[in-house]
């Protein structure tokens, strides 16, 4: 299956759900009216887009319908299909090369999809012939470390960890040192995404980046933070957190098979004003594609 394929499959409900309203919006007449509008805005906040979001996709079609005096139903879903693509803006996978020092940190709340997606990431640049380590910086639970041991087995890669409660900034200061001494290509530090206290998070990621700026200064560094698509708003505002106290470079959506609020990827696009690099589709190694914007909204808003 093609990321079309996989899109128009994960984003069936909220598509439904917003091909049908409007469809019955412009049901009597075919084009919008003020109040018309003002319920289309309402379409989206409750398709996950969220609030903020789906006001500046509205200005943009009330502005444009000003323009042109166009107000036909092709004419708002055109509109809201182009803007939606300004949001989400061009392709950006990850940019990793062969043959240098490549650190991938990722962040994100607990249970999102970190270390699958660890692990995914893993097997995909395996496939490519780069030489990998894993980084244990998740050492709040023992659990944490055995699942990325497993997946560490699974594509057979060296995990260098630590025993659960040590200091993820010690995991990652070893880590980085087996990195260069085995002249790895790609190290992927999963972490701890408890989001009790914003401050501890700080602290957390703080230590750890400065660690990784001592001691591989060289190294080609991208933060990953990783959002559950089925979290709806909630992913939202934990994207913003992130956003604010890590030096996030790209996302990474998981869960967009199943019940996913697809919606939540242009609202925490748009929100954070970070591209999104990744799509996660499913539990297994294989389900993870580079996000595909154009199929993305194809898929959520058909023209
Ligand atoms: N359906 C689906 N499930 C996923 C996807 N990615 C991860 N999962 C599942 O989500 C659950 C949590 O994934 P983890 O990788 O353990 O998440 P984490 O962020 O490392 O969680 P913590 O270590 O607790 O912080 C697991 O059951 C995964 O199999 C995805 O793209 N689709
Ligand atoms: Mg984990």
């Amino acid at each position: 299956m093609g990321i079309f394929d996989v899109f128009r499959k994960g984003l069936q409900k909220t598509r439904d759900f917003v091909t049908e309203g409007i469809g019955k919006i412009a049901a009597n007449i075919g084009i919008f009216d003020e109040d018309m509008l003002d319920e289309l805005e309402m379409l989206l906040v409750q398709a996950d887009i969220g609030a903020a979001c789906s006001i500046h996709l509205m200005n943009k079609v009330r502005g444009h319908i000003k323009q042109t005096g166009d107000a036909s139903k092709e004419a708002v879903v055109a509109t809201l299909r182009q803007e939606m693509k300004v949001i989400l803006g061009q392709a950006k996978p990850l940019n990793f090369q062969k043959g240098r020092l490549n650190i991938l940190l990722m962040v994100g709340v607990n249970g999102t999809g970190k270390t699958t997606t660890s692990g995914k990431i893993c097997a995909r640049y395996q496939a490519q012939g780069y030489k990998i380590l894993l980084g244990a910086a998740d050492t709040f639970r023992a659990a944490a470390i055995e699942q990325l041991t497993v997946w560490g087995e699974r594509t057979n890669t060296p995990v260098i960890a630590h025993q659960e409660g040590s200091d993820p900034a010690a995991v990652v200061f070893d880590a980085i040192a087996a990195a260069k001494s085995r002249k790895a290509d790609l190290l992927i530090l999963d972490t701890a995404g408890r989001l009790h206290n914003k401050v501890n998070l700080m602290d957390e990621l703080g230590k750890i980046r400065r660690i990784i700026q001592r001691e591989a200064g060289e190294a080609h560094v991208e933060t990953l933070l990783v959002i559950d698509a089925t979290t709806g708003q909630n992913a939202v505002s934990q994207a913003k957190v992130f956003t604010d106290v890590a030096e996030v470079t790209s996302l990474a959506i998981t869960k967009l098979d199943g019940n996913a609020k697809g919606g939540v990827a242009l609202a925490v696009a748009y929100e954070t004003h970070t591209p999104i690099a990744l799509a996660g589709l499913g539990e297994k190694l294989e389900d993870l594609m580079d996000f595909d914007p154009e199929a993305f909204v194809d898929s959520l808003l058909p023209q």
